[in-house]
């Protein structure tokens, strides 16, 4: 349970806050540089999680509350996440890019106590806390903001409430094939296990300046690389969004990079971008969507340096990675991290090496199970402890993972991910449509981009109200990038949509 006793005294722990915060407690060296040039000491930075955590509990937040924050990236964005950590609550980041109808569903499922967000969308919010009674407080780029100011004003110490390896520390939402977001229970053991791993195979330290550009409300941007920075004590340039021209600035300062594939091509399509920029350089890391090997050839040709990529999900953290002494072969994803199972299965059964099947990871990295949701739960994660990823690959003989496809039905856009089926449920509830189909086709930037394709009732259709109406209802990555119009939609003899045709069909 929670508590390490020695023969004593009862010694309190908090599994995640005692790892990655509490031994930075008096550290002067820089944690965060932001955009403007502002630095964050170490030390500043526990002290202001304490303040966090105090507000916090002032608010009322008892041990396995939800704290929502939907907030720009800043600084106290991340003092509030370890304040979250420290004050014993579960912490639930939201994708800025969320309309009303998205968060009203996150909110009414997850009753979190507190919700953080930017002044710009407090009233909205307000509106969506008042039938789950959840209190509202605002943070801004600058530490303006009532949480900012309510954090400035309270002590800059708090006692870690006890949380041992198994309660929550945070709840991500990740869309699903059946339409509606999962929210994944993410442990302390789960997220201090992984972090350790990575921080060990990729041998990130003090001396590693991270040159970060994603966005804090995902896995990537907030458990891979910031629980390694904390873990390792490594300096973060945190840069507010991915931009190109102040990414590149920045690289040649930097040790490491992690990003998307979007990342890599963005670079790679840009002039400046050279060896020279790369001079202290020591690891490019890629994750969330499949990088081309086209990518990784002429990334090495351009910089000398071989992207090593990586492979996870939310449900499960990082599940294998390509070495970092070693050859990273491209079209990859590697070994299975230490302490960490990967089989591929047919009907639950292990395949042998070499044959295609479903992506199955046991570990202690694998979460806790969907969020109100023990049907779901149970159909993804056995009662052995292996979890359904949904993804198809294939080991080698040396233990090499290699994804060959996705079984779930899934478009992955620079690192989001698009369920159609939400997508198609929106579309098939506007009067007018009769059924659509939503697919990925490939796209140079993104990696894919969203296709639907619609069955109308009558000739005279008006697509900018579709348009008008989901953009209204889902975040802009989710939106359609082209609409195109059928007659019919392909199916097969059972009267299954073919989306392999119609994605064939668009792909050129
Ligand atoms: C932005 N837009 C996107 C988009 N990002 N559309 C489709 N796919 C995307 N990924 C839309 C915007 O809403 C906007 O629409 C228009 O495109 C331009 O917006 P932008 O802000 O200028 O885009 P940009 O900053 O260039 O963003 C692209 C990006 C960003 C690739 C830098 O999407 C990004 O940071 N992706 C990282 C995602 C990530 O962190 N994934 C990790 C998930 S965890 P409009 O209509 O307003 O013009 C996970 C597990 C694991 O998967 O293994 O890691
Ligand atoms: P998410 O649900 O956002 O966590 O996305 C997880 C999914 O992203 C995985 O199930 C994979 O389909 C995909 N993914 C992550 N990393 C990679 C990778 N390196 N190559 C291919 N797909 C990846």
């Amino acid at each position: 349970m929670t508590q390490v006793t020695s023969k004593k005294a009862a010694l309190v722990t908090n599994v995640l806050y005692d790892a990655l915060i509490a031994p930075h407690a008096g550290n002067p060296a820089p944690f965060l540089v932001d955009d403007h040039g502002v630095t964050t000491t170490y030390d500043a930075f526990v002290r202001r999680a304490a303040q966090m955590a105090n507000v916090l509990l002032d608010a009322g937040v008892q041990p396995g509350d939800r704290v929502v924050a939907q907030v720009p990236k800043t600084a106290d964005a991340m003092a509030l996440y370890a304040g979250s950590l420290q004050a014993g609550a579960v912490y639930l980041p939201l994708n800025n890019a969320y309309t009303e109808a998205e968060l009203g569903y996150f909110l009414a499922d997850a009753t979190p106590k507190l919700v953080v967000c930017a002044a710009a969308t407090e009233e909205m919010m307000r509106r969506l806390c008042q039938p789950i009674a959840a209190r509202v407080m605002t943070l801004d780029d600058g530490e303006t903001g009532t949480l900012s100011l309510a954090a400035s004003g309270a002590k800059p110490h708090c006692d870690p409430v006890p949380r041992g390896p198994d309660d929550l520390a945070g709840l991500l939402y990740t869309s699903g094939t059946t339409g509606r977001a999962k929210g994944a229970m993410m442990s302390h053991r789960n997220l201090l296990s992984n972090a350790s791993a990575l921080t060990a195979l990729w041998q990130i330290t003090d001396k590693d300046n991270l040159l970060h550009a994603l966005p804090i409300f995902h896995t990537h941007g907030l458990f891979v690389a910031m629980n390694t920075s904390l873990l390792s004590g490594a300096c973060v340039r945190f840069m507010a969004r991915f931009d190109l021209d102040g990414f590149i600035a920045a690289l040649p300062e930097a040790t490491l990079v992690m990003g998307v594939p979007t990342f890599y091509t963005r670079l790679l399509n840009d002039h400046r971008f050279s060896a020279e920029t790369c001079a202290k350089m020591r690891l490019f890391i890629s994750g969330s969507a499949p990088l081309l090997a086209e990518t990784h050839t002429a990334f090495a040709a351009r910089t000398g340096h071989q992207i090593l990529e990586r492979y996870g999900m939310t449900e499960t953290n990082m599940i294998t990675s390509n070495p970092y002494a070693g050859a990273r072969i491209a079209g990859t994803v590697g070994f299975a991290l230490p302490g960490i199972e990967v089989v591929v299965t047919q009907d639950g059964h292990p395949l042998p090496h070499g044959e295609v099947g479903m992506i199955e990871v046991r570990g202690d990295n694998v979460f806790q199970g969907y969020w109100n949701m023990p049907d779901k739960t149970r159909e993804d994660l056995r009662t052995n402890g292996f979890f359904i990823t949904g993804d198809l690959g294939v080991i080698d003989s040396e233990g090499r993972v290699s994804i060959v496809g996705r079984q779930k039905d899934l478009v992955i856009s620079g690192g989001y991910n698009i369920y159609p089926k939400e997508v198609e449920d929106l579309l098939n509830a506007i009067d007018g449509i009769e059924e659509s189909a939503v697919f990925g086709i490939p796209d140079p930037d993104l990696g894919e981009q969203v296709v639907a394709a619609l069955v109308t009732e009558h000739e005279a259709f008006d697509l900018a109200g579709v348009q008008a109406h989901v953009a209204s209802a889902l975040a802009a990555f989710k939106r359609p990038k082209r609409y195109v119009i059928h007659d019919s939609l392909p199916r097969n003899a059972m009267g299954k949509v073919q989306k392999n045709i119609l994605r064939q069909m668009y792909s050129d």
